[in-house]
C-alpha cells in the first residue's frame, strides 16, 4: 500500500491539530517539522498523540554523531515515532539517528534527494546514489526522494530495494501524486491539503493512491 503523509507545516497549533483531526481518517502519518515545532514546542506530539498515527519528526538531522544522538533521544523521548536525517554528514552521525531510533522501536529516514529545483546543484552528478548508498549501510528505514522527478525516484529504488521510499514534493512543488504513488511506498503532501478550503475534502481525494 502506498501512504499518504499529511506534512503539517501550519505555525498554530490550534489550526494544526484542527486540521491533523479533519484528515486523519484519510491519511497514515503526520510528519512535523521546524515551521511547526519552533512555533508550538515538541510538545506538539502531546496534541496530536490522541490521532493513533505515527508521528514522523523532520529535522533534517546533520550534525556531529552525539549531537545527533542528543535530538534524536530527545525527538522520540518527546513521543515521535520516526525521525528524518540527512546523510551527507557521513555514515557514523547517520548511523547515530538511526541506532536511537531502533532503540525506541521506530525509524529514521535519510534524504537521499532533495525535491526542490536548487537541490540538483549539489544532488546530483552521483550524490544522491551514494546517500542512498549510505542509508542501505547504516540501516536506515529507508529514503526520501523526490515527487518531482519519478526518473530519479526509480533510479534509487535500484539501489535501496525494498525499503521505504518517502517522496515529498506533489501538488504545490509540481509533482504528480498518481504517478509518483505507483514509484514509492508514501507520497508526503503539505499545502495541497492545508491550504484547502476543506483539508478533509482533499485528503479524501488524495487517499485514492492509498491502494
Ligand atoms: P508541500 O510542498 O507543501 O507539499 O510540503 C512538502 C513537505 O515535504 C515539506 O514539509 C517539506 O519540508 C518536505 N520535503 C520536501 O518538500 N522536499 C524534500 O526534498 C524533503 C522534504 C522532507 O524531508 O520531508
Amino acid at each position: 500500500m502506498t501512504e499518504l503523509i499529511l506534512a503539517l507545516d501550519l505555525l498554530d497549533r490550534k489550526e494544526a491539530t484542527r486540521v491533523a483531526e479533519a484528515c486523519a481518517p484519510c491519511i497514515d502519518a503526520i510528519k512535523v517539522g521546524y515551521p511547526l515545532v519552533l512555533a508550538t514546542g515538541l510538545s506538539i506530539a502531546d496534541d496530536l498523540a490522541g490521532l493513533g498515527l505515527p508521528l514522523i519528526a523532520d529535522f533534517k538531522v546533520a550534525d556531529i554523531p552525539n549531537t545527533n544522538r542528543l535530538i534524536t533521544e530527545a525527538v522520540f523521548a518527546a513521543g515521535f515515532d520516526a525521525i528524518i536525517a540527512h546523510g551527507f554528514v557521513g555514515a557514523d552521525a547517520a548511523r547515530a539517528c538511526v541506532e536511537v531510533a531502533h532503540n525506541h522501536d521506530g525509524a529514521a529516514y535519510i534524504v537521499a534527494e532533495m525535491s526542490h529545483p536548487g537541490a540538483t546543484e549539489f544532488f546530483h552528478g552521483g550524490v544522491a546514489e551514494r546517500l542512498a548508498a549510505l542509508a542501505v549501510t547504516v540501516r536506515a528505514d529507508g529514503i526520501i526522494a523526490p515527487a518531482t522527478r519519478p526518473d530519479r525516484i526509480s533510479q534509487l529504488r535500484e539501489i535501496v530495494g525494498a525499503r521505504t521510499i518517502y517522496s515529498p514534493g506533489v501538488g504545490a512543488q509540481g509533482g504528480d501524486p498518481d504517478a509518483v504513488a505507483r514509484l514509492v511506498d508514501g507520497i508526503i503532501v503539505g499545502r495541497s491539503i492545508y491550504e484547502a478550503g476543506d483539508p478533509a475534502a482533499e485528503a479524501r481525494l488524495l487517499s485514492r493512491i492509498r491502494q
